[in-house]
This record gives C-alpha cells, sequence and structure tokens, in this order.
C-alpha cells in the first residue's frame, strides 16, 4: 500500500469506520481514484460458477444457452454470427441473420465474477462485432467497430476476454451495421447471477427478447431498412402462435427478464392474472425498498428490465405487449378504415370479377385470423390461434404463461382446466330478470 493510500485509508477509518485495505489506484497528485468497475471480482478469483449449485439455470423459450468449456478456470464460448432459416410462427419461415443457429443467438449465462474469453467467428457476408450491452468491462473489449477495435470480417475469428464484475440481465448486439445487422436478427441476451444466490431463489427464470421486424408479405427475408410500418413483433423472434408458453408450478417463484433491440419501439409488457415487482433494469439491481409493485413494465428499446413475482393464480394467462398493433400479425396494419361502412351491394358486384370477394372490417377486424382468408403463401394472417374457447384473436408479441397445480415436468400441459362454473358464458333470462338487468333498446 502506498504511503499516500495509507493515510488516505487512515482518515477514512476515523471517518467511517472502515476501509478497504484493496490496492487501490491514485493519480500523480495522490487522490484516491474510483476503482475499476472489475476489479473487486478480478481480485476475488472466483471459481466458476456452477449451474445448480450456484444458480438455477434461465429457460429461454424458443432459444438455448450457449455451450461453454472450462480452460484452466476460464469459461470459453463461441459465438458464430451467421445467416439463419427459423420458422417464425407457424406457415412464417424467414431468412434471418443470428448467432449459432437461431436468431436470438443463444443466452450467455454467467455468474458474478465469472472471467470468460469469447470467440466471435463471421459467417456474415459483411463485417461485424459484438458489443457486450451494459457490461462494464475494459474498453479494449468494448466491440464498437471503429471506435474499439477493428471490425470482424467475414471468415475472420476474434477473441474477446473479460471479467463479469456485476450480476444483472444485459445483451449482446454487433456494433457494425446496426441498422441492418439488428434489422435481421443479430442479437442475443446476457444473463450475469449472483455469487451469492439471493433468497428467496427463484424458481423459473425465463429470458425472453423483445424485437421487431418488416417482412413484405409472400417473402422470407426480413427488410432493415424498415424504420415504420414493422409487421411482425416477437418474443425471442417468434410470433404467437409460434411463442412456445412459460410453464410454471402453482407457488414458483418467478423471474421473468426482458431485452428490448427492436429498431424504433417500446415495448409495455402486460402480465394478466398476477402483479409483480420490477427489480432490475441494465444497470443493476433496483434496492428491495425501491421495488414497486405493476402489471405492466416498459421496457424501452435499448434496455432490460427484470420483474419478479409468485405465480399464485392457477389458469392460462396472457404476457404481452400491451400496444395494439404489437399483437397483431403481419396482414393487419395499414388497411383502409371501413369501420361502420354500408358495403350495400359492393360484394356482388366485386364477385363478378373476383369470385369470392367479401369486404371486411365494417363491423371491426375481430375474428379476421380464423376466417380461412387466403394470405400469400409464407404468410402469417393478422392474428392469433386456436383457444379452447375458439380463436385467440392476439397474434406477434403475445404468449402464455401457464399456473399449475400437480405437474411434476414444466413440459406444455394442455389447455386449463377451469373449475366447474367459474367461466364467463352468456346470461341466462332468469340471471337477467333477477338482477334487473336490460338490453338497451338501440341494439346493433
Ligand atoms: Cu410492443
Amino acid at each position: 500500500m502506498k504511503a499516500s493510500t495509507a493515510i488516505h485509508c487512515l482518515a477514512v477509518i476515523l471517518l467511517a469506520g472502515a476501509c478497504s485495505t484493496s490496492a487501490q489506484e491514485t493519480n500523480a497528485a495522490g487522490k484516491l481514484l474510483p476503482p475499476l468497475p472489475w476489479a473487486e471480482a478480478e481480485r476475488a478469483a472466483y471459481p466458476p460458477g456452477r449451474a445448480g449449485v450456484d444458480y438455477t439455470p434461465v429457460t429461454a423459450p424458443n432459444n438455448t444457452t450457449l455451450a461453454f468449456k472450462l480452460v484452466a478456470g476460464v469459461k470459453v464460448f463461441h459465438l458464430i454470427a451467421e445467416p439463419v432459416t427459423i420458422q417464425m410462427a407457424p406457415g412464417l419461415t424467414v431468412d434471418a441473420w443470428g448467432y449459432n443457429g437461431n436468431t436470438p443467438g443463444p443466452v450467455i449465462e454467467v455468474v458474478e465474477g465469472d472471467h470468460v474469453r469469447v470467440y466471435v467467428s463471421n459467417r456474415l457476408p459483411e463485417p461485424t462485432t459484438v458489443h457486450w450491452h451494459g457490461i462494464r468491462l475494459p474498453a479494449g473489449m468494448d466491440g464498437l467497430s471503429g471506435l474499439t477495435q477493428k471490425e470482424i470480417a467475414p471468415g475472420e475469428t476474434f477473441r474477446y476476454e473479460f471479467v463479469f464484475p456485476h450480476e444483472g440481465t444485459f445483451m449482446y448486439h454487433p456494433h457494425f451495421d446496426e441498422m441492418t445487422q439488428m434489422g435481421m436478427g443479430l442479437m442475443g441476451m446476457i444473463v450475469v447471477h449472483p455469487r451469492k444466490t439471493k433468497e428467496p431463489r427463484a424458481d423459473r427464470d425465463f429470458a425472453m427478447m423483445l424485437t421487431e421486424w418488416f417482412i413484405k408479405p409472400g417473402t422470407r427475408r426480413p427488410d432493415p431498412s424498415a424504420m415504420d410500418g414493422f409487421n411482425i413483433l416477437t418474443i425471442n423472434s417468434r410470433a404467437f402462435p409460434g411463442t412456445a408458453p412459460l410453464v410454471v408450478k402453482r407457488g414458483d417463484r418467478v423471474r421473468m427478464r426482458f431485452g428490448n433491440l427492436s429498431a424504433m419501439d417500446h415495448h409495455p409488457v402486460h402480465l394478466h392474472g398476477h402483479r409483480f415487482f420490477v427489480t432490475e433494469t441494465d444497470g443493476g439491481q433496483i434496492p428491495a425498498a425501491g421495488q414497486w409493485p405493476e402489471t405492466t413494465v416498459l421496457v424501452p428499446v435499448g434496455s432490460t428490465r427484470a420483474v419478479e413475482f409468485v405465480a399464485d393464480n392457477p389458469g392460462d394467462w396472457g404476457l404481452h405487449c400491451h400496444m395494439t398493433h404489437h399483437v397483431m400479425n403481419q396482414m393487419g396494419h395499414g388497411l383502409p378504415n371501413l369501420l361502420g361502412i354500408d358495403a350495400g351491394g359492393l360484394d356482388e358486384k366485386i364477385r363478378k370479377l373476383v369470385p369470392g370477394y367479401m369486404t371486411m372490417g365494417q363491423s371491426g377486424m375481430g375474428g379476421m385470423g380464423d376466417m380461412g382468408m387466403a394470405v400469400p403463401s409464407n404468410s402469417i394472417p393478422m392474428k392469433g390461434g386456436d383457444g379452447p374457447f375458439g380463436y385467440i384473436d392476439m397474434g406477434g408479441m403475445f404468449t402464455i404463461l401457464k399456473v399449475r397445480e400437480g405437474i411434476t415436468t414444466y413440459d406444455d400441459p394442455g389447455w386449463f382446466q377451469y373449475p366447474a362454473g367459474n367461466v364467463a358464458r352468456p346470461a341466462t333470462p332468469d340471471e337477467l330478470k333477477q338482477d334487473a338487468v336490460g338490453f338497451p333498446a338501440t341494439a346493433p
């Protein structure tokens, strides 16, 4: 310890009753410098965190976690940026870009203090880099092409090496031709578990990346130059009914981590039947006293949010972006407004030219997903999918939280079995009479 540090420590001890014995650096004038963000984690030299022991692994619906190998105490990962073909929803196959065969790329899951090397190979037709969004690491590892490193040319493999200094929910994405590369699906999430598991421990921990695409109906390739009119909104690059349900047991403590790398839109994500607490942002943990209850959490572009709750309400519950255009699928945007229009004999006239023509939308857009409306091949209708009571009239950024009793696995348990007499239904004449409820005279 330098003399100046020792004197400073003495002063700190007198003032605060504590002082780090670490070799904290001073500047030329002897002023104590704040420690580097990763200094403490590096000094601790923790052993690599172990899945199932040091943390409960995350679940990434429609996605996986990136495998690693241990080399002399370092977790070694290999990310491959490459063209990928995925099924975004039944009927819609998309030629996108991603990592290791999927978009989003697999979740990088580590423990606070883990020392990692990440090799990044570029199999794209243009250069790329990887930026570790939200991680406080040495500047040369930050992945911003031109500023902190040369871009990774097609065919090259670059090496990043750093320590993950802080727990939390972060992301990775290119910082080269961002509009094209993120618009094509190059993105992924990073989960850094705390070194000491927080109690109560989450039983289910979901990682979900929110994003948006413009894919012209009938085509397979996203148009990354779109700056509005996004027609497919996704959770882990899948649109409902392509989104895997989130299955939990009644009483489970559930954590949901959301990242948003959409080009232009924030997403207010709403959960039915429960309330949750917002527990972290990509800036870190929110102290317990500052966690606030919500049923909708706004996930701004370029941000992460984590929420926690106890799944205390059995059932099938919608989890979705609350922007109404974000739960529409490909065919439902920018249509002429026919609400309230009397189409008169128009249909008959047009049918002479276009057999089977039907004007739609005069009474709203409900049910338009299940009318068997012809859509171009490799396209999805404007909404939804089949449910236990008929058609689920939502699509896009929508999935289902399934809270169940008596299940032994987290496989999809099918639809919820409702307690007898506990589902909304048409009122009977007797019930209407008993409660003196009449039907408004001006019926439609
Ligand atoms: Cu949204």
